[in-house]
């Protein structure tokens, strides 16, 4: 008997337990946010990770949304398309309502569909890559612009300003790298004729044989479609092979860990990225709450800062967080971000991304006007 009753004792104490943890869970709304933590890709991720815990943080000050506090859930992906999947199973189970990230086109394509499914809003702050958004997922948005648009800059860029004859053209083999360069070659249309196209393998520490069959090529430009890890070693061998030429590449090169990992090789580097919001009156509280917190904000992190500002400010205005009711508003609605007024078309990207084209000088990124 004594024995029944100890057992009917932990029963019920388990079931407290678990009553409490269900309640819990009914007392926070959770926003996932997903990028590369770890790897050579980190700063991105962590970037992205401070933004939505900046928000949050603002939100839960004011009391959270619709009378719940708020809680992030990071997801480190490490830039892999199988660890970004995880991480999508894992905010699944966890029932997080909406999720700012992936940072990669390559870990958010195919997230994608499983946030869909699972009836949760997506927001990415810089997957470029076009498919994201042509998928017809109705929760899935963006508040960047897309590579198809920075491609065009790029070409017409260089063929206005560098007037090359050869260009080279190579990519890391990611969906954005590849997608990107293609973008690039294509919007080239007959301005210029591509001497050597290839993709090179990411994390690869030593690029001066494809470097040096660029060379034999004779171009006067080489496009990248890749990240800063790549680009720092290839502007750095390139020199060391006795290539001189300019590279031309996207926003995934757009940050200081490019120059610090190329050091003077990064000198004359053309990137596209947005303008700089440093100078926005819309951005000045972001940028001062951001500092004060984390350091100097990475290129990505106003856009993050954005989206999970859209989010939440969905959630308030609607009273719900049912994916579908929040994505709807999101969907017809003007948010006035950080970065100015943000609203999407039908596929759930932005109506304004401008790009402009940067060249590191002095070792900063400067606007070339
Ligand atoms: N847009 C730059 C890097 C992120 C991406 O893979 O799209």
């Amino acid at each position: 008997m004594k024995r029944f009753f100890a057992y009917l004792s932990v029963l019920g104490s388990v079931a407290v337990f678990l009553i409490s943890c269900q309640s819990q869970q009914q007392n926070v709304i959770r926003i996932g946010a997903a990028g590369p933590m770890t790897g050579d890709q980190s700063k991105m991720g962590i970037d992205l990770r401070n933004s939505v815990e900046l928000a949050v943080a603002e939100w839960n000050q004011q009391g959270g949304v619709l009378g719940k506090k708020i809680e992030m859930l990071a997801g480190d992906d490490q830039a892999d398309p199988k660890q970004a999947v995880s991480v999508a199973n894992k905010f699944i189970n966890q029932k997080v309502v909406a999720v700012v990230g992936h940072w990669n086109s390559s870990c958010s394509i195919p997230t994608s569909k499983y946030y869909s499914d699972a009836n949760i809003v997506m927001i990415s702050p810089a997957t470029t890559n076009p498919q994201f958004t042509l998928q017809g997922l109705k929760k899935v948005f963006r508040v960047c612009g897309t590579d198809d648009q920075q491609g065009r800059i790029a070409a017409a860029f260089v063929l206005k300003t560098l007037r090359p004859k050869r260009i080279a053209v190579i990519h890391d083999k990611t969906a954005y790298g590849q997608g990107l360069a293609d973008y690039f070659q294509k919007a080239l249309g007959n301005g210029a004729e591509v001497v050597y196209y290839g993709g090179i393998v990411q994390r690869d520490p030593d690029y001066k044989a494809v470097l040096t069959a660029i060379k034999e090529k004779k171009p006067e430009v080489y496009f990248f479609g890749g990240i800063y890890p790549e680009a720092g070693r290839l502007v750095r061998q390139a020199k060391e092979v006795g290539l001189s030429i300019p590279m031309i590449t996207g926003d995934g090169v757009y940050d200081p860990t490019f120059v610090n990992i190329a050091g003077k090789a990064a000198e004359g580097t053309y990137v596209t990225f947005g303008k700089d919001p440093a100078g926005l009156t819309t951005a000045r509280s972001f940028n001062e709450k951001y500092k004060k917190v984390y350091g100097e904000p990475g290129p990505y992190s106003i856009y993050a800062y954005d989206a999970a500002n859209v989010i939440l400010n969905a959630i308030k205005a609607t009273g719900s967080t049912d994916a579908t009711t929040v994505a709807e508003y999101i969907a017809k609605s003007t948010f006035q971000g950080a970065f100015g007024d943000i609203s999407f078309d039908k596929n759930g990207d932005v109506t304004k991304a401008p790009y402009v084209v940067w060249q590191v000088r002095d070792g900063k990124f400067t606007e070339v006007k």
